[in-house]
Order: C-alpha cells, then sequence, then structure tokens
C-alpha cells in the first residue's frame, strides 16, 4: 500500500452544481435499484449513460438481457452476483471486486444475485462509447478484490478503479478514458483529488456524510449524487466527530456526440437503432449466439 502526501494546491477547486437523492425503483425481475444518472432529469452525463446502486437478493435478478454500443461497471460492495454470457464467459463477481465489460458490438447475459449469500449489493455504471467503438469486439476486464490498486495516507483511503489517485494506478483500460475512485476519509480527514479539467466529473455517497467542493458546505450523506462543476480537482471534508465516510469519484471524457438510446442498445442514430433491433432479432452482426442460447439460471428455473 502506498504511503503518499497530498498532491499540490488546485488552481480552480470544483463546486458541487447539482444534487439528486436516488429513490429507488424497480428493474430486472423483482430488483431494486437506485438510479442516480439515467433517470429522467439526468437522462445523460457525457460520457455517463446510467448509474444504479442496485440491492437484489435472490430470486430477483437480471435474467439474460442484451448490451450494445456501452461498457457496463460492476463494482461490488456486498454479497455476490453471478454472470453469464452468450460466448460462455461466465463467474462471481464478490464485494469488492469489479468487472469491466466492453460490449461494444453485442453482449447477451444475465447477472443474478448467488442465493444464500444475503444481498447482492454494488454500483453498476453504464459508460458510452464513441461511434468509432460502438461496434468493436466485446471485452471484459475483471480485477478480484485483492488485485484492486489501493493507497492511503493523511486518514484517506482509496481503491483505484481505473485511473491514478494517491501513487496507486488501476490497470484498467478505459476505452472511454475515465477515472474511478472508491475513497473513505476517517473523521477530519481531508482529501485533494485532482480532475482532467475537461472532463466531467461526479460524486456519488455510500456511507457517512461530508462536505465536497467547499469546506463550509453542507454535509452530503448516502445515496446522493453530486455533479461537479469546472476545474482542476475537488476537495472534500470529513467533518464527522465519529464517522468515516464512503464516497465514488467518476469523472470522464465527454463523447460530444448525438446519444440515441433505446433500453440496452446505445447509438448515435435513429437508424442505427433500427439497424440493432433487427440485429438483435434476427441474431446477427454480434448477436449471434443469442439465437440459441439462454442462461443456466434460466434453465434452471423454467426448465
Ligand atoms: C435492466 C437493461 C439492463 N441496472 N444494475 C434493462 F441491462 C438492465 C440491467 C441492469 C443491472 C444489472 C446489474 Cl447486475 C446491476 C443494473 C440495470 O441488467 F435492469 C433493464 N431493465
Ligand atoms: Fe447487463
Amino acid at each position: 500500500m502506498a504511503e503518499t502526501a497530498q498532491p499540490c494546491v488546485l488552481q480552480e477547486p470544483r463546486l458541487v452544481v447539482r444534487k439528486f437523492q436516488a429513490r429507488p425503483q424497480g428493474e430486472g425481475k423483482g430488483a431494486v435499484v437506485r438510479r442516480s444518472i439515467g433517470r429522467f432529469e439526468l437522462k445523460y452525463f457525457d460520457p455517463f449513460l446510467v448509474l444504479d446502486e442496485f440491492s437484489v437478493t435472490a430470486p430477483a435478478g437480471f435474467p439474460d438481457h442484451p448490451h450494445r454500443g456501452f461498457e457496463t461497471v460492476t463494482y461490488m460492495l456486498e454479497g455476490a452476483v453471478k454472470h453469464e454470457d452468450f460466448e460462455g464467459h461466465k463467474g462471481t463477481i464478490m464485494a469488492g471486486d469489479l468487472q469491466w465489460m466492453t460490449a461494444g458490438k453485442g453482449i447477451v447475459h444475465s447477472e443474478m444475485p448467488v442465493g444464500g449469500q444475503g444481498t447482492a449489493k454494488g454500483l453498476q455504471l453504464w459508460i458510452n462509447l464513441s461511434s468509432n467503438d460502438k461496434m468493436i469486439e466485446p471485452r471484459y476486464q475483471e480485477l478480484q478484490s485483492k488485485d484492486i490498486a489501493r493507497a492511503a495516507g493523511n486518514g484517506v483511503e482509496v481503491r483505484v478503479i481505473a485511473g491514478e489517485s494517491m501513487g496507486a494506478r488501476s490497470p484498467v483500460f478505459t476505452r472511454t478514458p475515465t477515472m474511478y475512485l472508491d475513497f473513505t476519509m476517517k473523521p477530519s480527514a481531508y482529501l485533494r483529488q485532482p480532475i482532467p479539467t475537461s472532463w466531467n466529473a461526479f460524486a456519488y455517497v455510500l456511507e457517512g456524510e461530508a462536505a465536497f467542493g467547499s469546506e463550509k458546505a453542507a454535509p452530503v450523506g448516502p445515496h446522493n449524487l453530486l455533479l461537479l462543476g469546472g476545474g482542476d480537482g475537488v476537495e472534500v471534508w470529513n467533518r464527522s466527530p465519529a464517522k468515516p465516510v464512503r464516497f465514488v469519484l467518476v469523472a470522464g471524457e465527454p463523447l460530444g456526440e448525438p446519444v440515441v438510446q433505446l433500453g440496452p442498445f446505445v447509438m448515435n442514430t435513429e437508424e442505427e437503432i433500427d439497424r440493432t433491433i433487427d440485429d438483435f432479432q434476427f441474431c446477427v452482426n454480434g448477436f449471434e449466439k443469442a439465437k440459441w442460447w439462454r442462461s443456466e439460471s434460466t434453465v434452471e428455473t423454467q426448465g
């Protein structure tokens, strides 16, 4: 674990420009998500399409469904999710593990909580792909908890999901340039994190409370999404006398392209969406293997 001093002062600290409380809603089959990005008040925060804090107990889950044109990043907080796709790729994402899935031209898969292990909780972030990358071959980057880079110092601990912080760097390749950091700050700790100036950035609080952007700001608690304004980084204060705060800080380079979304298909034009519906229906152009495939979890429950 690297022990590092905080980087030098910021020229223009980012301030909180909008705050959203993510309330529970139904998704998938009997699953509950707190959606912040992707709901109608915040349809898109370029390049981010969806941020779901999910909480799913078997037999609820996300049975066989497709994706095209973006990436899904699943970061487990508690419990475990079993996934399998139409190529035969499968595994279990456990607490602290990361699955960075580039759906590209097409993935059909299921994501179901592992029974008998309580409620599976985590974050799923959907990152858009540029028009040049939407039809690339699917790819997985998977990291177990123990292999996630981390650093600590001055009462701040970071797990680096993507990008770099406090001298620790993630091996994940982000096709759409992205920074994804999981911070825990002890009471009275202070954090200063640089963020590329041209990128869009947000924080999402998981536990405890912190003041973002300004020391005098009102502390913000769990299930809140904070959009950060312009600047070269962010400052965070945990002014609580006793409670740690945990939040993720995510930033990405905006694509600046038109977005046409139909559920799990995200393209640039209506024509491309029409073609995608056809491709999925006729099992072509990346969806070939969808023709006969059913997940084991579907076969087990429906015969
Ligand atoms: C879904 C398309 C989807 N949030 N959080 C349409 F891809 C999904 C879906 C998920 C999902 C899966 C996990 Cl493991 C965590 C998620 C959406 O699979 F629910 C709908 N309606
Ligand atoms: Fe999915």
